[in-house]
């Protein structure tokens, strides 16, 4: 990371005094951006500092068991006093993202407090926008729970008191696919092996993340995979796709359709998978892949959106017919 030092001397400085200060995650939070945000805060008022967690829309089910998740706010229920609470802050602080188009209406109430000191603290290759004063991005962090875990070991080490090990390892667990992905470093074993130290239960919360569905979930993702996935280009590519009516039919809730966008990639020769999810306003796009083939090129280059080497995402404004066209003729055309 470029001048991790530096900023931690100035980010240092500023927090000599109590503050307040507001973390924010992105939009569709996820495991590293809810851990991130909550060791963050529990490590900050254990310094003095006030601090206050908000996110654009709702967090997932499976992370309702985190140790202090019934202090983030969500901006979409609450907007007026976030809106508030944005604008009384000293310090604002984005976390796992990097831009204030993922945040909808949160962006702005940001944007209008320009007296705050910015800090970001993300893993996204998307270029930050020059917004912030204080940067600890770094896109080969696997999760910016890794980043926020050097930031707390440099710092103040004897904070890492177990609730906090377990929000950095839910973000890191999550970021992974559980240890899996191509972004798992010796270095991440490293750091998890301390978290567990720590009096982190892998399996405890190996279990509250990842086998607390709903039965509704689980027909959910088989009837996706039986009834709406597409192999195309030779078998080189794949797609799913969910509309507003299929979800309705099966209790939909926020995060549910979550991870669906892997499984295409478990069959042998498909490089790349997407996921298409009808909102209200637009399609939203995910996309996985494997190895060296790049979807935060192809997100961006056919999707308007960015995120990960092998990890990425993006929207579509067309009717869910003519985005899986867009889709085809873009593999054909990226896949050559
Ligand atoms: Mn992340």
């Amino acid at each position: 990371m470029v001048d991790f030092d530096n900023n931690i001397a100035i980010l240092q400085k500023e927090l000599s005094s109590p503050k307040r200060i507001v973390l924010v995650g992105h939009t569709n939070p996820d495991g590293d951006a809810v851990g991130s945000m909550l060791s963050l805060s529990l490590w900050l008022k254990s310094a003095g500092h006030t601090t206050n967690c908000i996110v654009p829309n709702r967090y997932p089910y499976f992370l309702e068991w985190i140790d202090g998740i019934s202090e983030v706010q969500v901006y979409k229920f609450a907007s007026v006093l976030c809106d508030t609470i944005v604008a009384e802050a000293d310090i604002v602080v984005c976390v796992d993202f990097n831009q204030f188009d993922r945040l909808e209406g949160l962006g702005e109430a940001i944007e209008k407090n320009d007296s705050a000191l910015r800090v970001l603290i993300d893993h996204h290759l998307d270029a930050p926008d020059d917004t912030y004063d204080i940067l600890f991005s770094d896109t080969q962090s696997c999760a910016t729970a890794m980043i926020v875990h050097k930031i707390l070991t440099t710092i103040a080490p004897s904070v890492i008191d177990r609730t906090i090990a377990e929000n950095l390892y839910v973000g890191i667990m999550t970021d992974t696919g559980n240890f899996s992905y191509s972004n798992v470093t010796a270095d991440v074993f490293r750091v998890a092996a301390e978290l567990v130290e720590c009096g982190v239960d892998v399996q405890s919360v190996n279990t509250a993340v990842y086998n607390t569905f709903t039965e509704d979930r689980v027909r959910l993702l088989g009837y996706v995979i039986s009834e709406r996935m597409e192999v195309i280009h030779n078998g080189e590519a794949a797609y799913m796709s969910l509309n507003e009516r299929e979800m309705r039919r099966f209790n939909f809730q926020v995060g549910d359709s979550e991870g669906f966008v892997n499984y295409p990639l478990t069959i042998e020769g498909v490089k790349m998978s997407a996921m298409f999810s009808q909102t209200r306003k637009f399609i939203r796009v995910s996309l996985r892949s494997r190895g060296n083939l790049d979807v935060s090129e192809f997100a961006a280059k056919y999707f308007g959106g960015g995120g990960h080497k092998n990890a990425s995402g993006g929207k579509s404004f067309l009717p869910m017919k003519e985005t899986i066209e867009h889709y085809e003729a873009a593999v054909d055309e990226f896949l050559g």
